[in-house]
Protein backbone atom coordinates (compact mmCIF):
# COMPACT_ATOMS: atom_id res chain seq x y z
CA UNK A 1 0.00 0.00 0.00
CA UNK A 2 1.42 3.96 -0.96
CA UNK A 3 1.44 6.13 1.95
CA UNK A 4 0.75 9.14 0.15
CA UNK A 5 -1.55 10.10 -2.99
CA UNK A 6 -1.29 12.48 -5.45
CA UNK A 7 -4.15 13.49 -8.50
CA UNK A 8 -3.09 15.78 -11.03
CA UNK A 9 0.36 15.91 -12.74
CA UNK A 10 1.01 18.72 -14.44
CA UNK A 11 4.03 20.51 -13.55
CA UNK A 12 3.30 20.32 -9.60
CA UNK A 13 1.81 17.31 -9.16
CA UNK A 14 4.81 15.76 -10.76
CA UNK A 15 7.67 17.35 -8.89
CA UNK A 16 5.84 17.23 -5.17
CA UNK A 17 5.17 13.51 -6.24
CA UNK A 18 9.12 13.27 -6.92
CA UNK A 19 9.79 15.37 -3.79
CA UNK A 20 7.61 13.14 -1.41
CA UNK A 21 9.31 10.26 -2.89
CA UNK A 22 12.16 11.36 -2.47
CA UNK A 23 11.75 12.07 1.06
CA UNK A 24 10.98 8.27 1.84
CA UNK A 25 7.19 7.54 0.94
CA UNK A 26 5.92 5.42 -1.36
CA UNK A 27 3.30 7.56 -3.60
CA UNK A 28 0.29 6.53 -5.79
CA UNK A 29 -0.88 8.95 -8.79
CA UNK A 30 -3.82 9.68 -10.65
CA UNK A 31 -4.33 12.13 -13.69
CA UNK A 32 -7.65 12.36 -15.34
CA UNK A 33 -5.78 11.99 -18.36
CA UNK A 34 -4.07 8.41 -18.65
CA UNK A 35 -1.29 9.12 -21.38
CA UNK A 36 0.17 11.59 -18.94
CA UNK A 37 0.64 8.88 -16.01
CA UNK A 38 1.77 6.56 -18.56
CA UNK A 39 4.59 9.13 -19.78
CA UNK A 40 4.82 10.42 -15.84
CA UNK A 41 5.69 6.66 -15.30
CA UNK A 42 7.60 5.72 -17.91
CA UNK A 43 9.99 8.64 -17.79
CA UNK A 44 10.31 10.86 -14.42
CA UNK A 45 9.26 8.69 -12.35
CA UNK A 46 10.84 5.17 -13.66
CA UNK A 47 12.37 2.88 -10.81
CA UNK A 48 11.08 5.06 -8.14
CA UNK A 49 8.57 4.52 -5.66
CA UNK A 50 5.64 5.49 -7.51
CA UNK A 51 2.67 3.54 -8.75
CA UNK A 52 0.33 4.39 -11.41
CA UNK A 53 -3.34 4.25 -10.92
CA UNK A 54 -6.26 4.82 -13.73
CA UNK A 55 -9.28 6.20 -11.51
CA UNK A 56 -10.03 7.78 -8.35
CA UNK A 57 -11.28 4.26 -7.19
CA UNK A 58 -7.72 2.38 -8.14
CA UNK A 59 -5.95 5.61 -6.37
CA UNK A 60 -8.13 4.92 -3.11
CA UNK A 61 -7.72 1.60 -2.91
CA UNK A 62 -3.92 1.91 -3.61
CA UNK A 63 -3.52 4.07 -0.15
CA UNK A 64 -2.71 3.08 3.17
CA UNK A 65 -5.42 4.19 5.49
CA UNK A 66 -6.01 6.71 6.81
CA UNK A 67 -5.55 8.28 3.34
CA UNK A 68 -3.88 11.30 2.56
CA UNK A 69 -4.51 12.43 -0.99
CA UNK A 70 -3.07 15.73 -1.98
CA UNK A 71 -4.90 17.70 -5.07
CA UNK A 72 -2.34 19.60 -7.82
CA UNK A 73 -5.35 20.04 -9.92
CA UNK A 74 -6.58 23.41 -11.97
CA UNK A 75 -8.41 25.39 -9.07
CA UNK A 76 -12.05 26.15 -9.50
CA UNK A 77 -14.79 23.33 -10.85
CA UNK A 78 -12.14 20.97 -10.96
CA UNK A 79 -11.42 20.46 -7.42
CA UNK A 80 -15.54 20.00 -6.65
CA UNK A 81 -15.59 17.39 -9.36
CA UNK A 82 -12.67 15.52 -8.21
CA UNK A 83 -13.77 16.05 -4.63
CA UNK A 84 -17.38 14.65 -5.74
CA UNK A 85 -15.65 11.58 -7.23
CA UNK A 86 -13.22 11.24 -3.84
CA UNK A 87 -15.92 11.16 -1.24
CA UNK A 88 -17.83 7.90 -1.76
CA UNK A 89 -14.56 6.33 -2.05
CA UNK A 90 -13.11 7.96 1.17
CA UNK A 91 -13.58 6.61 5.12
CA UNK A 92 -13.68 8.24 8.56
CA UNK A 93 -10.48 9.91 8.87
CA UNK A 94 -9.27 9.87 5.49
CA UNK A 95 -7.51 13.38 4.29
CA UNK A 96 -8.13 15.31 1.24
CA UNK A 97 -5.29 18.33 0.41
CA UNK A 98 -6.43 20.86 -1.68
CA UNK A 99 -2.84 21.85 -2.79
CA UNK A 100 -4.01 24.01 -5.49
CA UNK A 101 -4.06 27.86 -5.56
CA UNK A 102 -8.13 27.84 -4.63
CA UNK A 103 -9.98 30.96 -3.82
CA UNK A 104 -10.09 30.66 0.12
CA UNK A 105 -13.99 31.30 -0.02
CA UNK A 106 -14.23 27.78 -2.12
CA UNK A 107 -11.97 26.02 0.72
CA UNK A 108 -14.34 27.55 3.66
CA UNK A 109 -17.64 26.05 2.02
CA UNK A 110 -15.41 23.01 0.94
CA UNK A 111 -14.21 22.51 4.42
CA UNK A 112 -17.79 22.82 5.84
CA UNK A 113 -19.39 20.31 3.12
CA UNK A 114 -16.85 17.38 4.34
CA UNK A 115 -17.08 18.08 7.89
CA UNK A 116 -20.56 16.76 7.14
CA UNK A 117 -18.75 13.60 6.28
CA UNK A 118 -15.57 12.56 7.94
CA UNK A 119 -13.54 12.63 5.79
CA UNK A 120 -10.87 15.90 6.86
CA UNK A 121 -10.26 18.51 4.41
CA UNK A 122 -7.04 20.85 4.30
CA UNK A 123 -6.52 24.12 2.37
CA UNK A 124 -3.05 24.05 1.62
CA UNK A 125 -1.17 27.17 -0.18
CA UNK A 126 2.04 25.84 -2.17
CA UNK A 127 4.48 28.60 -3.29
CA UNK A 128 7.92 28.09 -5.02
CA UNK A 129 6.83 27.18 -8.47
CA UNK A 130 7.57 23.95 -9.89
CA UNK A 131 11.18 23.82 -8.88
CA UNK A 132 10.28 24.61 -5.71
CA UNK A 133 7.48 21.81 -5.65
CA UNK A 134 10.36 19.85 -6.97
CA UNK A 135 13.18 20.64 -4.69
CA UNK A 136 11.25 22.46 -1.58
CA UNK A 137 8.14 24.86 -1.65
CA UNK A 138 6.80 26.69 1.00
CA UNK A 139 3.70 25.38 2.44
CA UNK A 140 0.75 27.20 4.11
CA UNK A 141 -1.67 24.43 5.26
CA UNK A 142 -5.03 25.03 7.44
CA UNK A 143 -7.73 23.30 8.14
CA UNK A 144 -8.47 20.47 10.25
CA UNK A 145 -5.29 20.39 13.06
CA UNK A 146 -5.93 17.14 13.72
CA UNK A 147 -5.26 16.21 10.19
CA UNK A 148 -2.46 18.26 9.80
CA UNK A 149 -1.01 16.24 12.60
CA UNK A 150 -1.38 13.09 10.48
CA UNK A 151 0.25 14.74 7.44
CA UNK A 152 2.55 16.57 9.02
CA UNK A 153 5.55 13.70 8.90
CA UNK A 154 5.46 14.45 5.07
CA UNK A 155 4.95 17.78 4.84
CA UNK A 156 7.71 18.43 7.00
CA UNK A 157 10.45 16.52 5.03
CA UNK A 158 8.70 18.12 1.62
CA UNK A 159 9.02 21.78 2.57
CA UNK A 160 11.94 24.01 2.03
CA UNK A 161 14.30 23.73 4.75
CA UNK A 162 15.77 26.69 6.67
CA UNK A 163 17.43 27.47 9.74
CA UNK A 164 15.17 27.14 12.43
CA UNK A 165 13.10 24.58 10.20
CA UNK A 166 11.04 23.33 7.74
CA UNK A 167 8.58 25.98 5.55
CA UNK A 168 5.48 24.56 6.71
CA UNK A 169 3.52 25.31 9.68
CA UNK A 170 -0.05 24.47 11.02
CA UNK A 171 -1.81 28.47 9.88
CA UNK A 172 -5.37 27.88 11.38
CA UNK A 173 -8.81 26.20 10.79
CA UNK A 174 -11.23 26.28 7.46
CA UNK A 175 -9.35 28.59 4.61
CA UNK A 176 -6.67 30.12 6.76
CA UNK A 177 -3.85 28.00 4.54
CA UNK A 178 -5.28 29.09 0.90
CA UNK A 179 -6.08 33.23 2.77
CA UNK A 180 -2.24 33.32 3.46
CA UNK A 181 -1.50 32.15 0.23
CA UNK A 182 -4.06 34.42 -1.48
CA UNK A 183 -2.04 37.30 0.62
CA UNK A 184 1.50 35.78 -0.06
CA UNK A 185 0.52 36.70 -3.75
CA UNK A 186 -0.72 40.10 -3.35
CA UNK A 187 2.73 40.73 -1.84
CA UNK A 188 4.36 39.15 -4.62
CA UNK A 189 2.43 41.37 -7.07
CA UNK A 190 3.68 44.32 -5.50
CA UNK A 191 7.33 43.68 -5.16
CA UNK A 192 7.64 42.64 -8.94
CA UNK A 193 5.56 45.54 -9.97
CA UNK A 194 8.44 47.59 -7.37
CA UNK A 195 11.02 45.74 -9.14
CA UNK A 196 9.68 46.03 -12.71
CA UNK A 197 9.68 50.09 -11.87
CA UNK A 198 13.33 50.22 -10.72
CA UNK A 199 14.64 48.58 -13.33
CA UNK A 200 12.51 51.37 -15.91
CA UNK A 201 14.15 54.09 -13.70
CA UNK A 202 17.40 52.19 -14.40
CA UNK A 203 17.06 51.60 -18.22
CA UNK A 204 14.99 54.87 -19.37
CA UNK A 205 16.28 57.23 -16.74
CA UNK A 206 19.99 56.37 -16.75
CA UNK A 207 20.07 54.70 -20.06
CA UNK A 208 21.52 51.27 -18.92
CA UNK A 209 22.22 48.85 -20.60
CA UNK A 210 21.84 44.69 -19.48
CA UNK A 211 24.96 44.36 -18.24
CA UNK A 212 24.42 47.33 -16.14
CA UNK A 213 21.67 46.24 -14.71
CA UNK A 214 22.90 42.73 -14.36
CA UNK A 215 25.28 44.15 -12.03
CA UNK A 216 23.41 46.30 -10.09
CA UNK A 217 20.48 43.89 -9.78
CA UNK A 218 22.93 41.75 -7.97
CA UNK A 219 24.84 43.96 -6.21
CA UNK A 220 21.51 44.45 -4.50
CA UNK A 221 20.94 40.96 -4.10
CA UNK A 222 23.98 40.84 -1.92
CA UNK A 223 22.65 43.52 0.49
CA UNK A 224 21.06 42.14 3.50
CA UNK A 225 18.07 44.84 2.99
CA UNK A 226 17.37 43.29 -0.90
CA UNK A 227 18.24 39.91 -0.75
CA UNK A 228 15.23 38.00 -1.80
CA UNK A 229 14.50 35.25 -4.49
CA UNK A 230 12.89 37.32 -6.97
CA UNK A 231 15.99 39.74 -6.75
CA UNK A 232 17.99 37.33 -7.51
CA UNK A 233 16.13 35.82 -10.74
CA UNK A 234 15.67 39.52 -11.56
CA UNK A 235 19.13 39.90 -12.15
CA UNK A 236 19.63 36.63 -13.95
CA UNK A 237 16.61 37.34 -16.52
CA UNK A 238 18.98 40.63 -17.64
CA UNK A 239 22.03 38.22 -18.94
CA UNK A 240 19.69 36.12 -20.52
CA UNK A 241 20.46 36.98 -24.14
CA UNK A 242 17.90 35.05 -27.26
CA UNK A 243 19.17 33.21 -29.40
CA UNK A 244 16.97 33.84 -32.14
CA UNK A 245 17.97 37.64 -32.02
CA UNK A 246 20.79 38.34 -30.13
CA UNK A 247 18.94 40.42 -27.91
CA UNK A 248 18.32 40.23 -24.23
CA UNK A 249 15.52 38.15 -24.15
CA UNK A 250 13.52 40.31 -21.77
CA UNK A 251 13.68 43.44 -24.39
CA UNK A 252 11.80 41.05 -26.61
CA UNK A 253 9.20 40.14 -24.07
CA UNK A 254 5.59 41.58 -24.62
CA UNK A 255 5.06 44.36 -22.06
CA UNK A 256 1.53 42.93 -21.48
CA UNK A 257 1.01 41.45 -17.71
CA UNK A 258 -1.23 38.12 -17.51
CA UNK A 259 -2.79 37.61 -14.19
CA UNK A 260 -4.86 34.28 -12.75
CA UNK A 261 -6.79 36.17 -9.92
CA UNK A 262 -5.13 36.12 -6.64
CA UNK A 263 -4.00 39.87 -6.45
CA UNK A 264 -7.43 40.80 -7.20
CA UNK A 265 -8.92 38.51 -4.72
CA UNK A 266 -6.10 39.87 -2.31
CA UNK A 267 -7.35 43.35 -3.26
CA UNK A 268 -11.20 42.88 -2.67
CA UNK A 269 -10.54 41.16 0.57
CA UNK A 270 -8.41 44.06 1.90
CA UNK A 271 -11.45 46.28 0.60
CA UNK A 272 -13.82 44.27 2.61
CA UNK A 273 -11.83 44.29 5.82
CA UNK A 274 -11.12 48.14 5.79
CA UNK A 275 -7.74 47.28 5.63
CA UNK A 276 -5.27 50.03 2.87
CA UNK A 277 -3.33 47.77 0.76
CA UNK A 278 -2.25 50.66 -1.92
CA UNK A 279 0.98 48.96 -3.15
CA UNK A 280 -0.98 45.82 -3.73
CA UNK A 281 -4.00 47.26 -5.70
CA UNK A 282 -1.49 49.90 -7.58
CA UNK A 283 0.45 46.61 -8.94
CA UNK A 284 -2.31 44.52 -9.62
CA UNK A 285 -3.72 48.15 -12.05
CA UNK A 286 -0.41 48.07 -13.60
CA UNK A 287 -0.90 44.63 -14.83
CA UNK A 288 -4.14 45.75 -15.86
CA UNK A 289 -3.33 48.72 -17.48
CA UNK A 290 0.05 46.99 -19.38
CA UNK A 291 -2.48 44.98 -20.85
CA UNK A 292 -4.12 47.73 -23.03
CA UNK A 293 -0.75 47.75 -25.81
CA UNK A 294 -2.74 48.55 -27.97
CA UNK A 295 -4.12 51.71 -27.22
CA UNK A 296 -1.09 52.54 -25.01
CA UNK A 297 1.02 52.51 -28.30
CA UNK A 298 -1.91 55.00 -30.14
CA UNK A 299 -1.24 57.72 -27.34
CA UNK A 300 2.25 57.30 -26.93
CA UNK A 301 1.86 58.66 -30.81
CA UNK A 302 -0.40 61.60 -29.46
CA UNK A 303 1.34 62.47 -26.09
CA UNK A 304 5.11 63.27 -25.61
CA UNK A 305 7.15 60.32 -24.03
CA UNK A 306 9.62 60.06 -21.75
CA UNK A 307 10.80 63.69 -21.06
CA UNK A 308 14.56 62.78 -21.02
CA UNK A 309 17.65 61.52 -18.73
CA UNK A 310 18.38 61.98 -15.00
CA UNK A 311 21.62 63.89 -14.88
CA UNK A 312 22.42 64.24 -11.32
CA UNK A 313 24.59 61.70 -8.61
CA UNK A 314 24.14 58.53 -7.05
CA UNK A 315 20.84 57.93 -8.77
CA UNK A 316 21.23 54.08 -8.39
CA UNK A 317 21.79 54.36 -4.64
CA UNK A 318 18.96 56.44 -4.45
CA UNK A 319 16.93 53.99 -6.49
CA UNK A 320 18.11 50.92 -4.40
CA UNK A 321 16.46 52.58 -0.92
CA UNK A 322 13.12 53.82 -2.30
CA UNK A 323 12.70 49.75 -3.80
CA UNK A 324 13.80 48.38 -0.38
CA UNK A 325 11.01 51.66 1.97
CA UNK A 326 8.29 50.36 -0.89
CA UNK A 327 8.64 46.58 -0.20
CA UNK A 328 8.65 47.25 3.13
CA UNK A 329 5.55 48.86 2.87
CA UNK A 330 4.34 45.81 0.34
CA UNK A 331 4.78 43.58 3.35
CA UNK A 332 3.48 45.46 6.03
CA UNK A 333 0.16 45.73 3.77
CA UNK A 334 0.12 42.21 3.77
CA UNK A 335 0.69 41.36 7.34
CA UNK A 336 -1.38 44.38 7.89
CA UNK A 337 -4.45 42.47 6.35
CA UNK A 338 -3.48 39.07 7.40
CA UNK A 339 -4.24 40.47 11.32
CA UNK A 340 -7.53 42.04 10.54
CA UNK A 341 -8.87 38.45 8.43
CA UNK A 342 -7.34 36.54 11.42
CA UNK A 343 -9.42 39.09 14.04
CA UNK A 344 -12.36 38.99 11.78
CA UNK A 345 -12.48 35.00 10.38
CA UNK A 346 -10.74 33.63 13.63
CA UNK A 347 -7.71 32.30 11.90
CA UNK A 348 -5.63 33.30 15.18
CA UNK A 349 -2.51 33.63 12.90
CA UNK A 350 0.49 33.84 14.01
CA UNK A 351 2.32 36.41 11.89
CA UNK A 352 5.54 35.25 13.29
CA UNK A 353 5.28 31.65 12.11
CA UNK A 354 4.09 33.06 8.63
CA UNK A 355 7.24 35.29 8.51
CA UNK A 356 9.14 31.95 8.77
CA UNK A 357 7.69 29.77 6.39
CA UNK A 358 8.04 32.36 3.98
CA UNK A 359 11.98 32.51 4.61
CA UNK A 360 12.71 29.90 2.28
CA UNK A 361 11.09 27.85 -0.34
CA UNK A 362 8.55 30.60 -1.31
CA UNK A 363 8.43 33.40 -4.49
CA UNK A 364 8.71 36.16 -2.10
CA UNK A 365 11.40 34.72 0.23
CA UNK A 366 13.77 37.41 1.33
CA UNK A 367 16.30 38.34 4.03
CA UNK A 368 13.86 40.70 5.50
CA UNK A 369 11.60 38.09 6.42
CA UNK A 370 14.11 37.64 9.52
CA UNK A 371 13.06 40.63 11.09
CA UNK A 372 9.59 40.52 10.29
CA UNK A 373 9.76 37.10 11.94
CA UNK A 374 11.63 37.97 14.98
CA UNK A 375 9.46 41.63 15.22
CA UNK A 376 5.71 39.44 15.52
CA UNK A 377 7.45 37.32 17.56
CA UNK A 378 8.54 39.86 20.14
CA UNK A 379 5.79 41.80 19.68
CA UNK A 380 2.29 40.03 18.27
CA UNK A 381 0.24 42.96 17.69
CA UNK A 382 3.03 45.54 16.63
CA UNK A 383 1.92 47.60 13.21
CA UNK A 384 5.00 46.26 10.92
CA UNK A 385 5.85 50.05 10.14
CA UNK A 386 6.40 50.79 14.33
CA UNK A 387 8.96 48.45 14.81
CA UNK A 388 12.55 50.45 15.42
CA UNK A 389 14.04 48.22 13.12
CA UNK A 390 11.50 49.22 9.45
CA UNK A 391 11.02 52.67 10.99
CA UNK A 392 15.15 53.24 10.97
CA UNK A 393 15.23 51.87 7.67
CA UNK A 394 12.24 53.87 6.24
CA UNK A 395 13.89 57.35 7.99
CA UNK A 396 17.16 57.06 6.77
CA UNK A 397 16.08 56.55 3.66
CA UNK A 398 13.56 58.97 3.41
CA UNK A 399 14.70 61.32 1.70
CA UNK A 400 16.18 59.28 -1.25
CA UNK A 401 12.33 57.35 -1.56
CA UNK A 402 11.28 61.43 -2.11
CA UNK A 403 13.97 62.19 -4.77
CA UNK A 404 13.31 59.17 -6.52
CA UNK A 405 9.50 59.60 -6.87
CA UNK A 406 9.92 63.45 -7.92
CA UNK A 407 12.45 62.35 -10.39
CA UNK A 408 10.52 59.98 -11.68
CA UNK A 409 7.43 62.11 -12.08
CA UNK A 410 9.75 65.08 -14.17
CA UNK A 411 11.11 62.48 -16.62
CA UNK A 412 7.56 60.94 -17.03
CA UNK A 413 9.04 58.04 -15.65
CA UNK A 414 5.27 56.10 -14.11
CA UNK A 415 6.72 54.49 -10.63
CA UNK A 416 2.65 54.00 -10.09
CA UNK A 417 3.77 51.67 -6.85
CA UNK A 418 6.88 53.34 -5.60
CA UNK A 419 4.81 56.16 -5.57
CA UNK A 420 1.24 54.71 -3.62
CA UNK A 421 3.62 53.26 -0.99
CA UNK A 422 5.37 56.76 -0.39
CA UNK A 423 1.87 57.81 0.12
CA UNK A 424 0.84 55.06 2.05
CA UNK A 425 2.90 55.61 4.91
CA UNK A 426 2.62 59.77 4.58
CA UNK A 427 -1.17 59.08 5.15
CA UNK A 428 -0.22 56.71 8.08
CA UNK A 429 2.24 58.91 9.75
CA UNK A 430 0.12 62.21 9.43
CA UNK A 431 -1.67 62.34 12.40
CA UNK A 432 -4.79 64.85 10.84
CA UNK A 433 -6.04 63.87 7.44
CA UNK A 434 -8.12 66.11 4.64
CA UNK A 435 -11.10 63.56 5.33
CA UNK A 436 -12.60 66.17 7.96
CA UNK A 437 -13.56 67.53 4.25
CA UNK A 438 -14.79 64.48 3.11
CA UNK A 439 -16.99 64.01 6.07
CA UNK A 440 -18.59 67.19 5.45
CA UNK A 441 -19.03 66.91 1.61
CA UNK A 442 -21.21 63.73 2.55
CA UNK A 443 -23.14 65.38 5.53
CA UNK A 444 -23.86 68.16 3.27
CA UNK A 445 -25.22 66.15 0.14
CA UNK A 446 -26.82 63.26 2.01
CA UNK A 447 -27.08 64.03 5.71
CA UNK A 448 -24.27 61.30 6.19
CA UNK A 449 -23.77 63.02 9.69
CA UNK A 450 -19.83 63.36 11.02
CA UNK A 451 -18.16 63.28 14.79
CA UNK A 452 -16.65 65.95 16.00
CA UNK A 453 -13.05 66.11 17.58
CA UNK A 454 -14.03 67.90 20.70
CA UNK A 455 -17.15 66.38 21.96
CA UNK A 456 -18.79 62.98 21.59
CA UNK A 457 -21.44 62.37 19.38
CA UNK A 458 -23.06 62.35 15.89
CA UNK A 459 -23.90 65.36 14.59
CA UNK A 460 -25.73 66.85 11.09
CA UNK A 461 -25.44 70.13 10.00
CA UNK A 462 -27.96 72.12 7.19
CA UNK A 463 -25.49 73.50 5.91
CA UNK A 464 -27.54 75.91 3.33
CA UNK A 465 -30.71 77.48 4.16
CA UNK A 466 -33.14 74.48 3.25
CA UNK A 467 -34.89 74.61 -0.04
CA UNK A 468 -37.75 73.25 -0.52
CA UNK A 469 -37.79 73.42 -4.16
CA UNK A 470 -34.60 71.39 -4.55
CA UNK A 471 -35.65 68.52 -2.15
CA UNK A 472 -38.33 68.08 -3.65
CA UNK A 473 -36.43 66.96 -6.86
CA UNK A 474 -33.97 65.70 -5.38
CA UNK A 475 -30.54 66.65 -5.55
CA UNK A 476 -28.32 64.51 -2.72
CA UNK A 477 -26.18 61.94 -3.17
P1 LIG B 1 -2.79 23.29 -13.88
O1 LIG B 1 -3.32 24.34 -13.01
O2 LIG B 1 -2.47 23.61 -15.29
O3 LIG B 1 -3.84 22.06 -13.87
C1 LIG B 1 -3.63 20.94 -14.68
C2 LIG B 1 -4.06 19.67 -13.95
O4 LIG B 1 -5.45 19.75 -13.57
C3 LIG B 1 -3.93 18.47 -14.85
O5 LIG B 1 -3.48 17.38 -14.09
C4 LIG B 1 -5.37 18.26 -15.32
O6 LIG B 1 -5.65 16.96 -15.73
C5 LIG B 1 -6.10 18.59 -14.06
N1 LIG B 1 -7.55 18.77 -14.25
C6 LIG B 1 -8.22 19.74 -14.91
BR1 LIG B 1 -7.45 21.10 -15.85
N2 LIG B 1 -9.55 19.61 -14.86
C7 LIG B 1 -9.74 18.48 -14.17
C8 LIG B 1 -10.90 17.78 -13.78
N3 LIG B 1 -12.12 18.25 -14.07
N4 LIG B 1 -10.75 16.64 -13.10
C9 LIG B 1 -9.53 16.17 -12.79
N5 LIG B 1 -8.38 16.79 -13.10
C10 LIG B 1 -8.49 17.93 -13.79
O7 LIG B 1 -1.50 22.58 -13.21
P2 LIG B 1 -0.29 23.20 -12.38
O8 LIG B 1 0.28 24.40 -13.04
O9 LIG B 1 0.60 22.05 -12.05
O10 LIG B 1 -0.98 23.73 -11.04
C11 LIG B 1 -1.70 22.88 -10.17
C12 LIG B 1 -2.30 23.74 -9.07
O11 LIG B 1 -1.23 24.35 -8.33
C13 LIG B 1 -3.15 24.91 -9.58
O12 LIG B 1 -4.19 25.19 -8.70
C14 LIG B 1 -2.18 26.08 -9.60
O13 LIG B 1 -2.85 27.33 -9.49
C15 LIG B 1 -1.35 25.77 -8.36
N6 LIG B 1 0.00 26.34 -8.37
C16 LIG B 1 0.71 26.38 -9.52
C17 LIG B 1 2.00 26.91 -9.50
C18 LIG B 1 2.83 26.95 -10.76
O14 LIG B 1 3.93 27.52 -10.70
N7 LIG B 1 2.37 26.33 -11.85
C19 LIG B 1 2.54 27.37 -8.30
C20 LIG B 1 1.79 27.29 -7.13
C21 LIG B 1 0.52 26.77 -7.18
P3 LIG B 1 -5.52 16.56 -17.29
O15 LIG B 1 -4.08 16.22 -17.50
O16 LIG B 1 -6.41 15.40 -17.44
O17 LIG B 1 -5.95 17.74 -18.10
Amino acid sequence: MAQFGLIGLAVMGENLALNVERQGFSVAVYNRTAEKTDSFIAHRADSKNIVATYSPKELVAALERPRKILLMIKSGAPVDAVIKQLRPLLEDDDIIIDGGNSYYEDTARRSRELQASKVNFIGMGVSGGEVGALLGPSLMPGGNKDAYEAVKPVLTKVAAQVEDGPCVTYLGSGCAGHYVKMVHNGIEYGIMQLIAEAYDLLKTGLGFNHQQLHEVFSAWNASPELNSYLMEITADIFQYIDPETNTPLVEMILDAAEQKGTGNWTVISAMDLGVPVPTILTAVNARIMSAYKEERVKASQVFDGVSGRYQGEGFVDKVRDALYCAQICAYAEGMTLLKAASQVRQYHLNLSEVARIWKGGCIIRAESLKSMQQIFHEQPNLSMLLAPHFKQAILSRLAAWREVIATATQLDISVPAMSASLAYFNSYRRDRLPQNLTQAQRDYFGSHTYHRIDQPGTFHTEWTPVDAASLQTGTAD
